[in-house]
């Protein structure tokens, strides 16, 4: 196993907890593996498994006090609008992400195990544990295939006749279970028609089940033995003497849509789960293999990264990371988080299927953190920064459904909560696509703007990939809506210009006259921020389009008459619309910055004075203990990287995986989280590639850790893909190629043909840049001076 372990997590003993096992995916079914010798457990996820049902959640009420509540904000009376909002204005909490249930494998007989080691390599998502006991070398492998929707567990041995197994499945969730002669297991089980938040243990019932109203779903395993004997006993296969085994576990819930209540509907888990089996059971066990490799590495190779440094991936990936927060030197392990990120994206996130939550896919328990729902004041868009940039677009597509659906959900709640058109979604969202405020508090809860800060993602979608047809059909129509939203939510302001109000910055708060912590008041930077990019996105997109909408006039004059960011006395970007004393000065949100990045609005070359007012109030939160979340940590990665600062970004880089990791790599927020990943991913390839401001700057933030390297396949707005080689920090080599004809401007440290200096408002040292035109599938290779 031991060969090539670039791109490979590999350990010398099994999982003792959740968050050593290894994760493997296809979008839809999870599995975390924990290669343990005597009891192999696999821990199953299926990404529709949710608790609760389709139920109305607006609060008719809310709407009664919004003028009476801006009233007081603009008095200066915050905390008493605050009161206001907290008693009248909030919903509920969305429902809760539920684990599947768990595969057993247990070893009967035999002896202690030696040369234990088990891995997973990213290039092929294939996952392998190996050990001997009594002379026999055991092997295991496991895999889920996206072309044919199964989890695939091979046994082999290196003597005939070695394999003595029992499997079971269980659930945390009812259930039931059911054992064939044929060596087909089964188990069928219900979901909680609720979960209820139960932070402080309170509540004597928080997890209810109601019959016909929680969702149903079953695991079906298949088993194929060579040789001995399979046998079925009360809920388990017994598998005596085998040479080698196959074990095909499919699994379904009776989850059709978002708005429609499972048991209405006609999709049978069971009958899907058969069909799912029969289908791979027509495939030897090599083909069902190859055919999962091919899929996978189809899309996990179109990109390399190649930071040197590689010794220590003779380490195992625990000691490895140990070594690492320990201060070795390692960039090779940065580069396999960055790939690690890749894999966790494509096996959690595939079209058709639900999009990446709090967790993935990966989640084991009933009451898991937050819900593990899909956060939308940060953490569900941070899982989807890097999928344009790290050439992973198709996985891009369950975010992408998701919005349209929350905006067809979402006309209700603007109409309801504030009597405005077009579409709002709070900072929570479910399987059922809440649109509605949670419960709770105004500092998180009061938050209409998380539809807008989504609907960015449609506009990425279209920059990376200049597809005309889905910036018509899906993105526009979404898109028009949302900025709807935003005209009529936007109020004048005693100065008479257009601002929020009720408005919060996520999850941020001040100090009120009275001494008194509060979140809410006027014209907070991201909600300005938002509003602003949502606006003249439609209007871009018309121009794009061909269209001229009487709605783009509103825009346009709205945009006109919105009040500007400001900056503070003190030289640092105001996060509210009047200068406030921030309560928690290192506040881990950093939403006043969303223009730096992922917006765009404060660059260098347009907003100089905002853009140094930005790197202030970074500095000041970072000194202020700020970043101290995994996601957190990894939004500082990007900004800096935007801020052209490699060296700020690559010290976040370390923070993140010396201190917000666990050993298997994933997230630590702590708790596991899995944003912290893509956003660590994304941000080391903004280190490597910009195209934000409508060139493509190479190499804009290249760490000194990472002196020498190499790039393949990241992608660039436009439709460029981009291949990158430097030494000793200097660009070696470039190759751009463009899915479109037209002009690009190029744009790197270093001499290149035809390029001229670069005078830049703010960087330090000098950069050259040339426009070229290249026709659609043209690739150039650059050639340094
Ligand atoms: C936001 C963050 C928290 C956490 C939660 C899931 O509310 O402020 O840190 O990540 O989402």
């Amino acid at each position: 196993m031991k060969s090539n372990q670039t791109y490979k997590l590999w350990y010398k003993q099994p999982a003792q907890r959740w968050e050593e096992a290894l994760p493997a995916g296809n979008g839809r079914l999870g599995a975390m593996v924990f290669g343990g010798e005597r009891r192999e457990r696999l821990q199953l996820n299926e990404d529709t498994l949710w608790s609760g049902f389709p139920r109305d959640k607006v609060n008719y009420d809310a709407q009664r006090y919004l003028k009476q509540v801006r009233e007081l904000i603009f008095a200066g009376k915050y905390d008493e609008a605050e009161k206001i909002i907290n008693l009248r204005m909030l919903g509920w909490n969305t429902e809760a992400y539920q684990p599947l249930g768990d595969l057993y494998i247990d070893r009967i007989g035999g002896g202690e195990a030696t040369d234990y080691e088990r891995e997973l390599d990213l290039t092929n998502g294939v996952l392998t544990t190996a050990f001997t006991a009594d002379g026999v070398r055991f092997t295991r492998e496991v895999w889920i295939s996206e072309p044919d929707q199964v989890l695939a567990v091979v046994l082999s041995a290196d003597q005939a006749g070695s394999i003595d197994v029992d499997v079971s499945l269980e659930s945390l969730l009812p259930y039931e279970t059911a054992s064939y002669t044929d060596g087909r297991l089964a188990i069928k089980g219900m979901a909680p028609s609720h979960v209820e938040t139960n932070y402080f243990r309170d509540h004597p019932e928080a997890i209810l089940f109601e019959e016909g109203l929680g969702m149903r779903f079953e695991a079906q395993l298949k088993t194929q033995a060579e040789g001995g004997e399979v046998r079925a006993v009360e809920g388990r296969i017994e598998i005596r003497r085998a040479d080698r085994v196959v074990l095909l576990l499919a699994a379904a819930t009776n989850f059709e849509s978002y708005d429609k209540l499972p048991e209405s509907g006609s999709r049978r888990p069971d009958r899907l789960c058969e069909a799912w089996l029969k289908a791979a059971s027509t495939w030897d066990e090599k083909t069902l293999r190859e055919r999962h490799i091919r899929d996978h590495a189809a899309l996990f190779g179109r990109v390399e990264l190649d930071l040197g440094g590689n010794e220590r991936a003779e380490l195992p990936t625990d000691e490895r990371l140990e070594a690492y927060k320990q201060g070795a030197v390692d960039p090779a392990l940065e580069a396999l988080y960055f790939h690690y990120g890749r894999y966790l994206l494509m096996g959690s996130s595939r079209p058709g299927t639900q999009p990446a939550n709090l967790q993935g896919i990966w989640n084991h328990q009933i009451e898991p953190p937050w819900n593990s729902n899909y956060t939308s004041n940060i953490n569900v868009q941070m899982n989807y920064w890097p999928a344009e940039s790290v050439n992973l677009g198709e996985c891009h597509e369950p975010m992408l459904k998701m919005i349209g659906e929350l905006a067809q959900a979402g006309r209700r709640t603007a109409k309801i909560h504030y009597g405005t058109r077009g579409w709002a979604a709070h900072h929570n969202v479910d399987l059922w696509r809440m649109s509605t405020p949670s419960g709770g508090d105004a500092s998180w809860a009061f938050w209409p703007m998380g539809g807008l800060w989504l609907t960015s993602h449609l506009w990425e979608h279209y920059l990376f990939t200049k597809d005309q047809a889905f910036l018509r059909n899906e993105a526009y129509p979404i898109l028009r809506e949302a900025a709807l939203f935003a005209l009529d939510w936007l109020v004048e302001g005693p100065d008479g210009q257009l601002t929020t109000a009720p408005s919060t910055s996520p999850e941020n708060r001040f100090v009120t006259e009275s001494g008194e912590a509060c979140s809410t008041a006027f014209g907070s930077a991201m909600d300005l921020t938002l509003i602003r990019d949502v606006m003249e996105h439609v209007i871009e997109a018309e121009g794009i389009l061909g269209l001229n909408s009487a709605e783009a006039a509103e825009f346009r004059s709205a945009l006109q008459r919105l009040q500007p960011l400001q900056v503070g006395s003190d030289g640092r970007l105001l996060e509210w619309g009047a200068e406030l004393k921030e309560h928690e000065p290192g506040h881990r949100h950093v939403s006043h910055l969303y223009g730096v990045y992922p917006g765009r609005s404060i660059n260098s070359e347009q907003t100089p004075e905002l853009l140094e007012a930005a790197k202030a109030s970074l500095a000041a939160r970072i000194a202020n203990g700020g970043g101290h979340t995994g996601w957190s940590c990894a939004w500082l990665i990007n900004l800096y990287a935007r801020l052209l600062d490699g060296e700020s970004a690559h010290h976040f880089v370390h923070t993140l995986l010396a201190r917000s990791t666990h050993p298997n790599l994933f997230d630590d927020h702590p708790p596991f989280q899995i944003d912290g990943n893509f956003g660590g991913t994304a941000g080391i390839a903004e280190l490597l590639l910009q195209s934000h401001l409508d060139e493509l700057h190479l190499l804009p933030a290249l760490p000194s850790a990472w002196p020498d390297g190499s790039v393949r396949g990241l992608r660039a707005r436009g439709g460029y893909t981009v291949s990158l080689k430097w030494q000793n920090g200097q660009i070696q080599s470039a190759e751009i190629t463009a899915d479109f004809s037209g002009p690009i401007r190029l744009r790197t440290h270093r001499a290149f043909e035809g390029s001229s200096p670069v005078v830049s408002t703010s960087s330090e040292s000098t950069q050259f840049a040339r426009t070229l035109s290249l026709a659609a599938g043209e690739s150039i290779a650059l050639a340094f001076e």
